[in-house]
């Protein structure tokens, strides 16, 4: 059986976050040559992106996280009125960010099969509801590919966002061949003992464990999911199973390929 890496392509990394709904194609490009060479390399690939600009700042105007809400907490925009309205425009603005991601890998000569998470997953927190190995069922078949997405939820909430960073948990815990998880983020080579803007490069966290003081990003103006204190979280999960977990720079493509083959890289490795 082939080892199976498990991919996040931050959101921050693969769209720029100060403008709605604005991919950076570039990068989309350089990652998905780093995903052929993975696939020529003899790996399986399952990829899980984040929302940056597609649904970050929709989803934070109508508080899409928390749930329903009472109308009067809301003031309206030019295009929507309403926290329904929203869940539908940020599920759309997130299935058009995958778009721009399966053209891209398809440039590749890669076959692309998207699982839109409000099509098969219930529920928000790395114990949603879905069935996996149902719906991944063709991992070894084709590049499986799934994203952050607003899905329904049970009881008074009505909706939630679930992030990419819980989709990963649950594809490592139940795809039974994942060897590594990477993240592979946007403007920092990963976790910093200090704040980005004052970091030099001694303040790179080479090993980080439950416990461990960092900074990081987390632009709480913009986000409705939890930045790097959320993948260290999920990671040192991932990490209890035996998983190799890695954080690196995902501008530079050679890192990403390194991490994804488990060579030496410059990143932060997770461990439980
Ligand atoms: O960027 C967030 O996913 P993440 C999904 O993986 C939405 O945390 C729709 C904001």
């Amino acid at each position: 059986m082939r080892d199976c890496v498990v991919i996040k392509w931050g959101g921050s990394l693969i769209t720029d976050k100060e403008k709605m709904c604005t991919p950076d194609n570039e990068t989309i490009d350089s990652l998905s040559g780093v995903m052929r060479q993975c696939l020529d390399d003899g790996l399986d690939i399952i990829l899980v992106h984040g929302a940056g600009s597609f649904g970050h700042l929709r989803a934070k105007h109508w508080r899409l996280n928390e749930g329903l809400l009472p109308v009067e907490s809301f003031t309206s925009q030019d295009d929507c009125n309403s926290q329904k309205e929203a869940v539908s425009i940020v599920r759309n603005e997130m299935l058009t960010l995958n778009n721009y991601v399966s053209e891209s890998l398809s440039r590749f000569h890669l076959v692309p099969s998207i699982k839109p998470p409000h099509q098969w997953a219930k529920n928000t927190g790395s114990s949603f509801d879905g069935d996996i190995s149902k719906t991944f069922s063709d991992y070894q078949d084709s590049i499986c590919v799934t994203f952050g997405d607003v899905v329904d939820c049970e009881g008074e909430m009505s909706f939630g966002i679930l992030s990419g960073d819980d989709l990963v948990v649950r594809l490592c815990e139940e795809i039974p061949n994942v060897k590594r998880l990477v993240f592979a983020i946007g403007g920092v080579d990963g976790i910093l003992k200090r704040p980005p803007e004052s970091a030099n490069s001694d303040d790179l966290i080479e090993n980080w464990s439950p416990g461990m003081k960092f900074e990081g990003l987390h632009n709480t103006e913009i986000d409705v999911t939890g930045g790097i204190g959320l993948k260290a979280a999920r990671g040192a999960e991932v990490a209890k199973l035996g998983i190799e977990v890695l954080i690196v720079n995902g501008s530079y493509p050679e890192r990403v390929f390194d991490a994804c083959t488990g060579n030496e890289v410059l990143g932060t490795k997770i461990s439980a």
